[in-house]
């Protein structure tokens, strides 16, 4: 438990609280927050509260008062936790995570950044090329990923739209040898559409606003967001946050430019990434009228500059955006022409992917640079990984679309997770070992999760089952099957369940309560959006681009009309096996938690909104939390590796012990230092209460070993 701080800080780990209640929880943390101290533990969780305004504890000196230490031995950070992880990684050959997690805006991206800041300022004392390298482009990958995945919303002005997960790879001398980025679902309906205030991905105004004059000349543009009608309405929302620097257009474009750089993106690709930009830009000027029967494109300037651009064929790029192939019942091919509606869903469809691709793109370069190469592991040794997962945290908007559904759903299974990791295991190893444990009561959101995935009954089923019925499902008729099938469901309300309830209206609305709050979600929209539907004709004019770049993107381009698969999975189910791919890859490792609070909604560095904090506070279960690691035990072992590590701090265990079990043998152990109220003995293993009597068995097992090892070299020299 930590301590070293004065008390009129407050409690540095919750479990000292007097009496575990809300009203204590939250007078240490408003105290705490008020003093300055954003960090609180939970046993090993870090509690965070975002600052909204710079602090001056992530120095060079702090990195170094922490670099090796245990938990308890500083004031609570960041840094604790992330050496850790790096200590459980190193010495016991674990793969660890760091899963951060908390709602949009409470910080979870910066930490994710100050974990690796540490993690690469305490490795590779030996200044090696190719670690330094690896470190370099790690780091570097965060901006370039930001100005690509993060646009300003209503909660946050750099928030994620994108989730990440990224693994370092080290090797046995714990050094990173490269790393691993999984991306999730980026919100790509906002290349096309911000709600007001918002504004599109940060990549588009930064080139706007920050390329030179000849760079936005050879991309046909001018250098202002309001000529471009996908940046107009973002182009007034300034970025008010008080981090002015982090966020200024021009100076992130130069950064930016010169990550690419450092990442190893060629000059070509550079100049590629900058042209797709600018085909979007274009993309959403382009115009539609009707003239008779058919539908033209208004101006082909225009349309010429896009295929400039695109290394394609300006009639081709025409063609695609008014016509499109089909295959008859028959098998022939033909081509049927757009309605005006069709061509802008087409066209914005197009936008939409063209940014993706690039994402994805983006991010597989990045992986292909630090990719570890060459590993062999006879010679290298085990290769071990820390991950460090920063998602988009749960949101509430005035209007919730498909996105918020993907994105809290996502933000239930992690809680899930949570509930799982920290909380049933726990509960349930004491009773497996026997341990004497008074039960606690937690919320488990396991059956809100059950709403949203089940096979067949849940909503994602629903959903998927409407957009594979031929015919005119519309949305509408899509929630009239949900308010039907989940009428039962205790956190599924229609307004037809509710017809008191004003604020829905039954042909639009359903409402989840998630864990963290209610939400209500228009439908309208969300059968579009998981279909996910792109004419192949897009694909193709893509994948026959001059440019080598723009075609690796589209290789599914080359498919013919007859060849694509007719029932490509949804964009819903697509999102939900991927995360539950990535729950499974972190139920695996050893496991370390950020949970980050938001102060108050207006970014202000003094304000603790008491109502706010409490209500994350308790959906978060932190209390809970409390409970059970107070009524728990920090570190448990098994008898035979407890033993075999600490024998030699005891008179009757070294070197062998006579003992009729190694469970005795580690009773003579923990009595001979006096630690016997500390401890408890399970059938198996040995539950330590505080980590300070490990740390005492710790130090004198270190300060012994020099003497052991002296006194082997006599023995082998002959000389006992
Ligand atoms: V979202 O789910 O991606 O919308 P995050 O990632 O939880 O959200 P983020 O880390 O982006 O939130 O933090 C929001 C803003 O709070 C930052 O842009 C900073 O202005 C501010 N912030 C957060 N943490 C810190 C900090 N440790 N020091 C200073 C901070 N400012
Ligand atoms: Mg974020």
């Amino acid at each position: 438990m930590a301590e070293l701080e004065g008390l009129e800080f407050g409690k540095s780990d919750f479990v000292l609280l007097d009496e575990v209640t809300m009203d204590q929880f939250m007078e240490n943390l408003k105290l705490r927050f008020q003093k300055g101290r954003i960090y609180t533990y939970i046993g090993e969780v870090v509690v965070s509260m975002n600052p909204y305004r710079q602090m001056d504890i992530f120095g060079k000196e702090t990195i170094e008062a922490y670099r090796g230490r245990e938990l308890y031995e500083n004031p609570p950070h960041l840094y604790a936790v992330s050496d850790a992880a790096y200590k459980a990684m190193k010495r016991r050959a674990k793969d660890t995570c760091i899963v951060i997690s908390g709602e949009s805006g409470a910080g979870k991206t910066e930490a994710s950044k100050y974990i690796m800041q540490y993690i690469a300022a305490i490795t590779n004392p030996g200044q090696r090329v190719e670690v330094e390298s690896v470190k370099n482009v790690l780091l570097k990958s965060n901006c370039v990923l930001e100005a690509f995945g993060n646009a300003k919303t209503n909660r946050n002005d750099n928030s994620s739209r994108f989730g990440k997960y990224m693994d370092i790879n080290f090797n046995f001398n714990g050094d990173p040898t490269g790393g691993h980025i999984n991306n999730y679902l980026l919100e790509k309906s906002r290349v096309v559409h911000q709600q007001q205030g918002e504004r599109n991905f940060h990549s588009f105004y930064q080139l706007l606003r920050g390329g030179s004059e000849e760079m936005l000349q050879s991309l046909h543009l001018q250098g202002d967001p309001a000529l471009y009608v996908f940046t107009r309405e973002g182009a007034g929302a300034a970025v008010s946050s008080r981090l002015q620097t982090s966020y200024n257009d021009r100076s992130n474009h130069k950064a930016v430019m010169s990550a690419l750089d450092v990442i190893g993106f060629s000059n070509q690709e550079i100049t590629s990434i900058y042209q797709i930009l600018a085909s979007i830009l274009l993309l959403g000027n382009v115009q539609f009228e009707v003239d008779g029967e058919s539908v033209q494109v208004v101006e082909d300037g225009v349309v010429n500059q896009i295929a400039e651009l695109t290394a394609t064929d300006p009639d081709c790029v025409v063609k695609s955006l008014l016509y499109r192939t089909v295959a008859t019942g028959g098998g022939e091919v033909i081509e049927k022409g757009h309605t005006e509606q069709d061509a802008c869903f087409g066209r914005e469809a197009f936008a939409k992917a063209l940014y993706e691709r690039l994402f994805g793109w983006i991010v597989s370069r990045i992986n292909s640079v630090i990719e570890v190469k060459n590993y062999n592991p006879v010679l290298h040794g085990k290769n071990t990984v820390i991950g460090v997962l920063d998602i988009y945290g749960f949101e509430i908007f005035d209007n919730n679309s498909f996105e918020q559904f993907c994105i809290n759903y996502c933000n239930e299974k992690l809680q899930q997770l949570f509930i799982e990791l920290i909380l049933q295991q726990e509960q349930s190893e004491y009773q497996r070992e026997g341990i004497t444990w008074q039960h606690i009561d937690y919320f488990n959101n396991q059956i809100i999760v059950d709403l949203v995935e089940q096979p067949h009954k849940g909503i994602i089923s629903i959903l998927d089952e409407a957009c594979l019925t031929v015919g005119k499902v519309t949305d509408t008729v899509c929630l009239e099957s949900m308010n039907t099938k989940l009428a039962q469901h205790p956190h599924y309300t229609s307004r037809k369940l509710s017809p008191t309830d004003k604020t829905m209206d039954f042909q639009k609305h359903f409402r989840i309560r998630h864990y963290a709050g209610d939400v209500t979600y228009s439908v309208e929209g969300f059968l579009d959006k998981n279909k996910d539907l792109l004419f192949q004709d897009f694909k193709r004019l893509m994948y026959n681009s001059a440019n080598p770049v723009l075609k690796e993107m589209w290789p599914d381009g080359q498919l013919g009309i007859t060849e694509v698969t007719k029932r490509p999975l949804t964009a819903a189910s697509l999102f939900k096996n991927s995360i539950v791919a990535l729950v499974d890859k972190l139920a695996c490792k050893e496991p370390y938690y950020v949970r980050c609070i938001k102060p108050n909604e207006v970014k202000s560095p003094v304000l603790f909104d008491d109502a706010r904090c409490q209500h994350q506070v308790a959906y978060l279960g932190l209390l809970e939390n409390v409970m059970v690691r107070r009524a728990g035990f920090a570190y448990r072992q098994l008898y035979s590796r407890f033993l075999q590590r600490y024998k030699m701090t005891c008179e009757y265990t070294w070197p062998n012990h006579l003992m009729a079990s190694d469970r005795d043998a580690v009773e003579a152990i923990i009595r001979q230092h006096g630690f016997q109220d500390d401890v408890a003995f399970g059938h198996t293993k040995l539950f330590v209460r505080t980590p300070r009597s490990l740390f005492t068995l710790e130090q004198e097992r270190a300060a012994l070993i020099p003497i052991l090892v002296l006194f082997l070299q006599k023995i082998w020299r002959g000389a006992l």
